[in-house]
């Protein structure tokens, strides 16, 4: 019996408005009205996980190691890290680097995600700098190596996924050892006790259920970060076209994207009548610079006003009003763009694995007399 079912009760529970994936690992993600808020709470965000829970218990007696390529490998207990590290707080968008696949053609291997598998929560932790800096890492460090006792579905030899940081990215201030989520403990179905936060990197970098940091003096190539796994290839390839993984590259900062969030696909609005158009807009490292609605299928732009996000990281609100004065199928598509000019593409590139799709969102509805 796939794993997953023994969970479904309380994820159904606790999360009643998500499309659970039939595939053994549990995996879920809302109906894109649910995103509709500044910070998505932990009911409506979305779930992915490569292998079974793992079982945790209270997780009282929950220990974080650190070692490898380190001066002073050290244990921590999750009052440890509290007593010892200043506790921040980051509000980030986490958005898997296969939301949005299901819009590949032709189609890809992989969870067929719509466009739900991306929120933005407040997270709070110890930074990962403070406690590496602790450890004291080695010159040699390049790398670090997360890893979590959560196992691939049938072969409990095998862990679930187990990725890490570049050095440069892992001593920023931003990326966390975090325990709560919106000012709630760390739910374990987000990783409780404890996971990594990497804003602006593809959630996959999120290890959740965090039990040790190794640095490592080479790029990690642990499980899932091998072959393609998320990773993109360094130039255009043609569906069909032979694979060579020294052709990829680990996804680092996710590309700029936006997402309308009101109303929703099905729409209907009357001839002359305002309708409010709503949305998020985000980017990794490089800030987001505007965003531009077209209600012509894309015939003409017009800029809207973008509010300011929670810090860097968060993702940031638009809003305008659109009408129209004739029925009819109408298309709103909205486009954000970055300060280095990268732009949200309206058709976008294949990749082998469906990742990084921030193509432009086609919202249909229809104007009625
Ligand atoms: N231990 C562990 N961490 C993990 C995963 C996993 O399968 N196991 N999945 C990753 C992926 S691919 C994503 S997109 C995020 C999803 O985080 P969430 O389930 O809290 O939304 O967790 C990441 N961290
Ligand atoms: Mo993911």
């Amino acid at each position: 019996m796939p794993h997953r079912l023994a969970e479904l009760p309380l994820l159904r529970r606790l999360k009643p408005g998500l499309h659970v994936y039939d595939e053994e690992a549990l995996n879920a993600e809302p109906a894109i009205g649910l995103l509709d808020q500044q910070i998505t709470p932990i009911d409506s965000f979305f779930i992915r996980n490569n292998g079974e829970l793992p079982e945790i218990g209270d997780g009282h007696d929950w220990t974080l190691t650190i070692d490898g390529e380190v001066e002073r490998p050290t244990v921590w207990t999750l009052a440890g890290l509290r007593q010892r590290f200043e506790t921040v707080t980051v509000t980030a968008v986490l958005e898997c680097a296969g939301n949005g696949r299901s819009q590949f053609s032709p189609a890809t291997d992989g969870l067929q995600w719509r466009l739900g598998a991306v929120g933005c929560a407040r997270w709070t932790g110890v930074r990962l700098a403070d406690v590496l800096e602790h450890a004291g890492p080695k010159p040699s460090a390049v790398y670090t190596a997360h890893y979590a006792p959560d196992r691939q579905i049938g072969k409990p030899e095998k862990a679930a996924l187990s990725r890490g940081l570049p050095m440069a990215k892992a001593l920023a201030p931003e990326t966390l050892i975090a325990f709560a989520m919106n000012d709630e403990p760390l739910p374990r179905l987000h990783g409780g006790p404890l996971r990594i936060v990497a804003p602006g990197y593809p959630g996959s970098a999120w290890q959740k259920w965090l039990d040790r940091i190794s640095l490592r003096p080479v790029e990690h190539d642990g499980e899932k970060m091998r072959g393609t796994d998320y990773r993109m290839p360094i130039r255009p390839l043609q569906p069909g076209e032979a694979l060579d993984p020294a052709n990829f590259t680990v996804i680092t900062d996710m590309p700029v994207k936006s997402l309308i969030t009101t109303p929703v696909d099905g729409f209907t609005m009357k001839v002359g009548e305002r309708l409010t158009v709503g949305g998020f807009a985000w980017s990794g490292a490089i800030p987001l610079a505007s965003v531009e609605l077209s209600c012509d299928s894309g015939e003409s732009w017009q800029e809207v006003p973008l509010q300011p996000g929670e810090g860097p990281f968060a993702w940031r609100r638009f809003e305008a009003e659109v009408s129209a004065d004739q029925a009819g199928p109408l298309v709103i598509m909205a486009r954000a763009r970055d300060v280095a000019g990268n732009c949200q593409p309206l058709e976008i590139a294949w990749n082998p694995r469906g990742y990084c799709n921030n193509q432009v969102q086609r919202l249909r509805g229809s104007v009625v007399a």
